[in-house]
């Protein structure tokens, strides 16, 4: 399929770019970070890629990589890094992201901001001008206690709508790797110059919100792969 393609040859392009040997590398969490994990995998199986620790953000991708036969470490051990690679769910033209489509936005924030240097890799889906063209919500990880208040304090002080977003395979909420619930916060579309750190820090200073899929100011290079097969690195 053309968009696993696209994932493929992003993720590849920026590892053979900024992944070395020695490299302390967090690993983001998606389907498009699956792919980062073959690329690991294949260097480290040839022997290209030595001497690499690998940090995961999510309990899927430490499965990943031990089932890749990577070294799995964690920011205890390896509290500074070099390089962390995630996917997003959006990426607007000042490199501000929407993450958290899968959940995993609290461990790929505090990953990504232990690593010197952070690069997006994405299919050309979340190649967009304002965030909302392509992803419709911000995710917002809570404390369980504080949702109710939260799903009606959010869209009082910040518009839109909010949904506590329910699992498919469970009965009730989503609970995330870190035990908390996720809020989907669907922000009002075309608000023109809308700042978003500023509502990054609205939203980070709410009692019970523990983390928020806005990913601002952070991003070193973004490796958008198209349908026609060409891959840009935009810095
Ligand atoms: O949940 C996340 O933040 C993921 O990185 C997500 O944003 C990208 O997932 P995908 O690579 O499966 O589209």
């Amino acid at each position: 399929a053309p968009i696993e393609q696209a994932k493929k040859r992003a993720a590849f392009a920026c590892g053979e770019k900024y992944v070395q040997s020695g490299c302390r590398l967090g690993v983001g969490s998606g389907s498009t970070v699956k792919y980062l994990v073959e690329y690991l995998k294949q260097g480290y199986q040839s022997g290209h890629l030595k001497d690499i620790i690998c940090v995961p953000t999510s309990f899927l991708t430490k499965q990943w990589l031990i089932d890749s036969g990577l070294p799995v470490s964690d920011l205890d051990a390896h509290p500074e890094l070099d390089v962390c690679i995630d996917g997003a769910d959006e990426v607007d033209g000042q490199f501000t992201c929407i993450k958290g489509g899968g959940g995993c936005l609290a461990q790929e924030k505090i990953v990504q901001t232990a690593a010197k240097h952070f690069y997006v890799i994405a299919d050309y889906l979340k190649d967009s001008k304002h965030l909302g063209d392509r992803y419709p919500a911000v995710p917002i990880e809570v404390l369980p206690p504080a949702s109710q208040p939260l799903l009606r304090s959010i869209p009082r002080s910040e518009g839109g709508s909010c949904q506590l977003r329910q699992a498919t395979k469970k009965c009730g909420p989503v609970v995330t790797d870190n035990g908390n619930f996720i809020i989907d916060w669907q922000f009002e579309k075309n608000v023109s110059g809308r700042d978003w750190l500023a509502i990054q820090q609205r939203l980070a200073n709410t009692p019970g919100i523990v983390e928020t899929g806005l990913f601002i100011g952070c991003v070193d290079a973004v490796f958008f792969a198209y349908s026609d097969g060409s891959v840009k690195e935009i810095v």
